[in-house]
């Protein structure tokens, strides 16, 4: 970031923040996304939105009009949530959005995030450190491959984010009785696993069948003893239901508890079901929206508007100030796996646009309390 003309600090929950001050706004215009990814992920997801960001300030750097605004390049951490289910983690400490529970809650290494980020910032109460106000900023953008079908399948170059989804996690834990695999009956087992593969099929039930959500998963299973010639004593499931309606998503935790507390007294197992949070939807601001459109009319680029299922660190920004989010067609549709490609030229066009919506966005009207 330092060769791209940005003065960079870390902040205390991790993030990484790139800035150069503008001609009379101290207000920044923030763009970024973030740097890490989930296990055995692809290149393109966050990654682009932050080397697009620096490439951005760079080019601004060598020439260009200076902005009125000053310019920040964000790169935010543990935004897949992969250590301690917190995902947005370092968009939603600079937010003010985490939970206590959140970074108190051990992960599966039985460290705490609050413990993990202490290590390099000096205390465990330090996240709040990151906090950051609105008067802070004039607008985030936030470039993404769009880890979707669409723009592929309709032949545009551009994706105009409407709004992100919102999300609510959940952990359901189900106790039966670990026994020998050999000697016990059928019809005296408690097998936790058995009620833990109900609960996988009940929540694309749910989703399917009663419409409780857009889509819902689970995609982490762990088994204990875990060993071939024993009757699976725990089994616990982490799950996730996605809708871009805050209702929809209100009526999930009640829901999901009744059906594992109805697989649990089925299979003679108890159960412990955890809300791990809620993630509110968060629409794009329609000046982003407008602002992207220019650019992109600017670069000579055709648009389609869509929303976001996947969630972005520009869903927490969009708590603090105007967002916008630039999508580039995902090769298949792929993501969050080492099949995830986006060509060189649609970076490239999404670069372009990224930097032309800075541009838009430096035009726009100042906001009060700027100095
Ligand atoms: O899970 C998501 O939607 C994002 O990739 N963190
Ligand atoms: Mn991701
Ligand atoms: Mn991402």
């Amino acid at each position: 970031m330092r060769d791209a003309g940005l003065e960079v600090r870390s902040d205390a929950a991790g993030n990484l923040i790139g800035r150069r001050e503008g001609l009379s706004e101290r207000r920044a215009i923030a763009v970024g996304s973030h740097i890490d990814t989930v296990p055995n992920g692809g290149r393109y997801d966050g990654a682009l939105g932050v080397l697009a960001g620096i490439e951005c300030a760079r080019a601004l750097a060598a020439g260009g009009p200076p902005l009125r605004h000053a310019l920040e390049v964000i790169a935010f951490a543990n935004e897949e949530g992969a250590r301690g289910s917190a995902w947005l983690f370092g968009s939603r400490a600079v937010a003010g959005l985490l939970e206590p529970e959140e970074v108190g809650r051990p992960d599966e290494e039985g460290l705490a995030l609050a413990d993990r980020v202490a290590v390099f910032t000096g205390g465990p109460n330090a996240i709040d450190g990151a906090r950051r106000p609105p008067s802070d900023f004039r607008a985030y953008l936030e470039l993404h491959v769009e880890q979707g079908p669409m723009l592929q399948a309709l032949g545009c170059p551009i994706g105009v984010v409407e709004g992100i989804t919102g999300r609510v996690s959940m952990q359901a834990t189900f106790r039966g009785a670990a026994n020998h695999a050999g000697t016990t009956p059928m019809d005296l087992r408690r097998d936790a696993l058995v009620a833990a593969a109900h609960m996988v099929l009940e929540v694309r039930r749910l989703v399917l069948d009663e419409r409780l959500a857009r889509v819902g998963t689970v995609g982490q299973l762990a088994v204990e003893p875990n060993a071939l010639n024993i009757i699976p004593g725990v089994a616990r499931v982490a799950l996730e239901l996605r809708d871009g309606s805050d209702e929809v998503l209100a009526a999930v935790p009640e829901r999901i508890r009744r059906s594992a507390e109805a697989i649990a007294t089925r299979s003679g197992t108890a159960v412990e079901v955890h809300h791990l949070g809620t993630t509110r939807a968060v629409p794009t601001s329609p000046a982003m929206q407008a602002a992207i459109e220019r650019a992109a009319a600017t670069c000579g680029l055709r648009t389609y508007r869509l929303p976001s299922g996947a969630g972005h660190d520009a869903l927490a920004m969009g708590h603090l100030t105007e967002m916008g989010m630039i999508f580039v067609p995902s090769a298949g549709g792929v993501s969050h796996s080492p099949r995830e490609s986006t060509s060189a030229a649609a970076c490239v066009d999404g670069c372009d646009v990224l930097l032309n919506a800075i541009a838009e966005t430096d035009q726009l009207p100042v906001l009060a309390g700027e100095n």
